[in-house]
This record gives structure tokens, C-alpha cells and sequence, in this order.
């Protein structure tokens, strides 16, 4: 094979018709296909593919199957296509993240296919409003491309045979609600626990958390017009299933619990608003579900459809992760039909400033602090607590930004910040360490450290947040 001619695929796409031949490319082959589309009725279908790659073709007609039709098309062979143009076309058409977003360079990438990435904690604690280009990117698969003009939701409950179908205008003229919600990913911090023993997760630093304001329909009122009603006693949970498939054609899917969707006070909305503008593709571009005071992993972007049904999601995401675990079960004593699946999320706060390991410069004898606290399930925090001598000696922070939102729906984070004054004995380049701690409004603190807390797939990493800095004098 390596004698004949090679051709690009300018060259190939010149032969589109049989006075200038039939020429079609399939792999690293370019094949003359004239005589065959000849002497074959219904062969003129494959005329679409002159001057192209034949694949979609076979794929559609199901011949790719045949073991014949590789043999006829090689005795037709009369080239090879140009290496560059091979592997463009690999890039392009093989790659199921070839058609992902751009991103903004500020997005650190924990890993790039799929696309995840959190930004420097020093940004991220500026802003009570985390802007929609620099919010952590948390996805399993490829971003799917929907076309808002075909966008339909299905919604559909156990037991009834109608389903209902909005489209995205329909769902624009229902009654349109605004929160304030932060959303965290149970991985949230993981790096810390990691030191600790290994975990099987992407590495996430503290900013794998971000606060927005969601616009969209509330999920209850799409229920009611389902005809679920706040006394409903079989259905337990609200499946949601979205638009991005795995290699076998398996969606991203999680639920929540019924209460939590028809319950006023739950705020779970369908979203198609980020803070003022359409959602962007990588956050769920046209519709997300946002449950609020929920782990991440439930608010399900791209959302195609809605079940509500007896039983949770069958989804390897509710079913086969997020889930929490004893310090002592590894993997091989795992079993995951024995933890519930993470939903409300436990009190958690981060120092964002400094960083870790930074060399810090004393303001008129004061060294500032600054950071992030948050609880799940609509708490409020009401204090933090920070210490350098190893909790001899706590200080309380002040809170930048808070909502005034009160619990059981207080959804969105609690900047902090605070002026820790330095002892004069503390010289030039010394060691400090910082730690950091919350209280909400059930008074739940967070745990002391992440040995006790250890768990093998390195979620919710909520122990005291502990840095070390040197002293600049
Ligand atoms: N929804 C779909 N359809 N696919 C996903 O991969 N990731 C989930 C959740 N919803 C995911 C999804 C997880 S684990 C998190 S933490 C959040 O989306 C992240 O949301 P963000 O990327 O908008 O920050
Ligand atoms: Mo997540």
C-alpha cells in the first residue's frame, strides 16, 4: 500500500461526481468508487460521500457491518490520504471533546478531557459573586452542544402514562424565581485528605466551590403541573438525567429527594440563567436543575428529563460514588448499597489568602487572612474561628459578605476576613500555621483534621482548613 500516490483531502474533494470520478476516503484509504456506484442500484446514496469520508455512510446504512464491503473497496483503492490531513481529521471528528467551550486561562485544569479546573483561591475569596468565567468547571464527559430552538424537557411520574414536554420558551413564560446559591463538589479540598493516604479522585485545592444567582423555573411548579402533589406518599425521588453520554451511551444522572423538590422552602430551581446571562455551555447551557445546600454532583447540568419515581437514580453517580465511608474500608471491603448517596452537605471553610506556603507581609504588625465559609442544607454561618498557636488562642473573622437569607434557606457562602495581630518575638522568616474553622446555625463545626475523616474516595474534606506561612518582617 505504501506505492500509490498519496492525496489530501482538497484533492479527494474534487471528485464529487462520475465525469470527474468518484472518489471517497475511508481511514488512511482514498478509494475510486466510480465503477462500483455504477453497477450498484441504490448505490447513488453513497454519492453524498464523493469526495468525503465514507464512515457516516456505512454507520447509517448499518453495511459497515458486511466483511465484504472492506474487501470490494479494497480492490478500489488507489491512494492514501496525506498524513496531516489524517490526523486533522482524527482531531476533529474522532475526538468527543473536540467541540468543547473555550475557557478562560484563569481556570487552573485538575484534568483537561473531561474538562475540570478551579481558580487560584486568591481570586476566588475577592467576589461574593463568583463571574460565570472563572466558576470551577466539574464535568464527567464532553460538553454537549444543544440547539435552544429543539431543546425539550420530558417530564414524566411512575405509575402515569402522560408525559409532559416543555420546550425551553415554554419554560421561560412559567414563573421566574432568582437565588443566590453557592455550589461546592464533594471533592472540595481533596488535596488535604490525600496527604493523609491516596484517594482516587481528581486533585481538587479549595476552589472546587463557587457562588452565583440562578434564574429559572422553580422545579415544584413543574411538578404541580405534573400533577405531584406535597401529600404524595409513594414517589420518594426526582430523577434527572442530562445531555452528555458516556462511550456507551449512558447519561450523566443523579436525583434528590421528593420533599426537597415540591417543598416551597427548597428552592430547587431549573435554571437558564447564571448570574444574569444564558447559562454557558459548561455550566448546563440551556437548563440546569440547582439544588441548593445539595453536593454538586445533584444539580444536574444539560437536563433532558425529568422521572420522579420510587426508587433513587440508577446512575453510577448516585449509586456508585458520592457516597461517604469509614476511615478503615478500602477497596476491596467497599460496598456501596450500605452509604446513602451525599446530598446536604456538612460546614466547611477555607483560608483563601494567603496561600499555602506563601511568604506573608505584616500590615503595621498584623498579618490578614481571608476566606470562605459555607453549610449545606440552607444553613447560615454564624461564626468562624481562626487560630496561629494551634488553637492555645481563637479569633473570631469578620464577615465581608453574607446573605441575609435565614435558615433553613441560607444557600449562599460567607466571605471572611481578619487582622491577626503578630507577636513582636515572631522574626523575620518564621513558620506560622493558620487554621481555620465554622460554626452554622445548627452549630455543627468542622472536624479537627482529615485522618478521622479519611475516606477512600476523598469526599467531603470539611476537617479545619491548616496553612503554613513565612513570616515577612
Ligand atoms: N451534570 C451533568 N450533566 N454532567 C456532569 O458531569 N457534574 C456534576 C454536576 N452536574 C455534572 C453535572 C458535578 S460532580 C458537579 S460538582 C457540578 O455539576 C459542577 O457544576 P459546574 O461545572 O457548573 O461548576
Ligand atoms: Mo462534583
Amino acid at each position: 500500500r505504501n506505492d500509490l500516490p498519496t492525496f489530501s483531502l482538497e484533492d479527494i474533494q474534487k471528485h464529487n461526481n462520475s465525469d470527474a470520478r468518484i472518489w471517497v476516503y475511508y481511514k488512511e484509504g482514498v478509494y475510486d468508487i466510480t465503477e462500483f456506484v455504477e453497477g450498484h442500484p441504490g448505490g447513488e446514496q453513497i454519492l453524498m460521500a464523493a469526495g468525503g469520508s465514507v464512515e457516516p455512510f456505512w454507520m447509517i446504512y448499518g453495511i459497515h457491518e458486511n466483511p465484504h464491503v472492506y474487501a470490494i473497496l479494497e480492490t478500489l483503492r488507489i491512494g492514501n490520504l496525506k498524513k496531516e490531513d489524517l490526523k486533522s481529521l482524527v482531531d476533529d471528528m474522532d475526538d468527543p471533546y473536540a467541540n468543547e467551550p473555550r475557557r478562560h486561562i484563569a481556570l487552573k485544569p485538575a484534568s483537561k478531557k473531561p474538562f475540570n479546573a478551579e481558580l487560584s483561591p486568591l481570586l476566588l475569596c475577592e467576589n461574593f459573586i463568583t463571574p460565570n468565567e472563572l466558576f470551577y468547571v466539574r464535568n464527567h464527559l464532553p460538553v454537549p452542544e444543544v440547539d435552544p430552538d429543539n431543546y425539550e424537557l420530558e417530564v414524566e411520574i411512575e405509575g402515569k402514562s402522560r408525559i409532559l414536554s416543555f420546550t425551553l420558551d415554554e419554560l421561560k413564560k412559567l414563573p421566574k424565581h432568582t437565588i443566590t446559591a453557592t455550589i461546592m463538589c464533594a471533592g472540595n479540598r481533596r488535596s488535604e485528605m490525600t496527604k493523609v493516604k491516596a484517594v482516587k479522585g481528581l486533585n481538587w485545592g479549595p476552589a472546587a466551590i463557587g457562588n452565583a444567582c440562578w434564574t429559572g423555573v422553580k422545579l415544584r411548579d413543574i411538578l404541580k403541573l405534573a400533577g405531584v402533589t406535597e401529600d404524595e406518599e409513594n414517589l420518594k425521588h426526582v430523577q434527572f438525567e442530562g445531555l452528555d453520554f458516556d462511550a456507551t451511551s449512558k447519561q450523566y444522572g443523579a436525583s434528590i429527594p421528593l420533599w426537597k423538590a415540591i417543598d416551597n422552602r427548597g428552592d430547587v430551581l431549573l435554571a437558564y440563567e447564571m448570574n444574569g446571562v444564558p447559562i454557558p455551555r459548561d455550566h448546563g447551557f440551556p437548563i440546569r436543575v440547582i439544588v441548593p445546600g445539595v453536593v454538586g454532583a445533584r444539580n444536574v447540568k444539560w437536563l433532558s428529563r425529568i422521572y420522579v419515581s420510587v426508587n433513587e437514580s440508577p446512575s453510577h453517580w448516585q449509586q456508585n460514588d458520592y457516597k461517604g465511608f469509614s476511615p478503615s474500608v478500602d477497596w476491596d471491603t467497599v460496598d456501596y448499597t450500605k452509604s446513602p448517596a451525599i446530598q446536604e452537605l456538612p460546614v466547611i471553610s477555607a483560608i483563601c489568602n494567603p496561600l499555602d506556603g506563601q511568604k506573608v507581609h505584616l500590615e503595621e504588625g498584623y498579618l490578614k487572612v481571608k476566606g470562605y465559609a459555607w453549610s449545606g442544607g440552607g444553613q447560615r454561618i454564624v461564626r468562624v474561628d481562626v487560630t496561629i498557636d494551634g488553637g492555645k488562642t481563637w479569633h473570631v473573622a469578620n464577615f465581608d459578605a453574607q446573605d441575609s437569607a435565614v435558615p433553613p434557606k441560607h444557600w449562599a457562602w460567607t466571605l471572611w476576613s481578619l487582622k491577626i495581630p503578630i507577636n513582636e518575638k515572631i522574626k523575620d522568616g518564621e513558620e506560622l500555621e493558620i487554621w481555620v474553622k465554622a460554626i452554622d446555625s445548627c452549630y455543627n463545626t468542622q472536624p479537627e483534621s482529615f485522618e478521622n475523616i479519611w475516606n477512600l474516595r476523598g469526599v467531603l474534606n470539611n476537617a479545619y482548613h491548616r496553612i503554613k506561612v513565612n513570616v515577612c518582617r
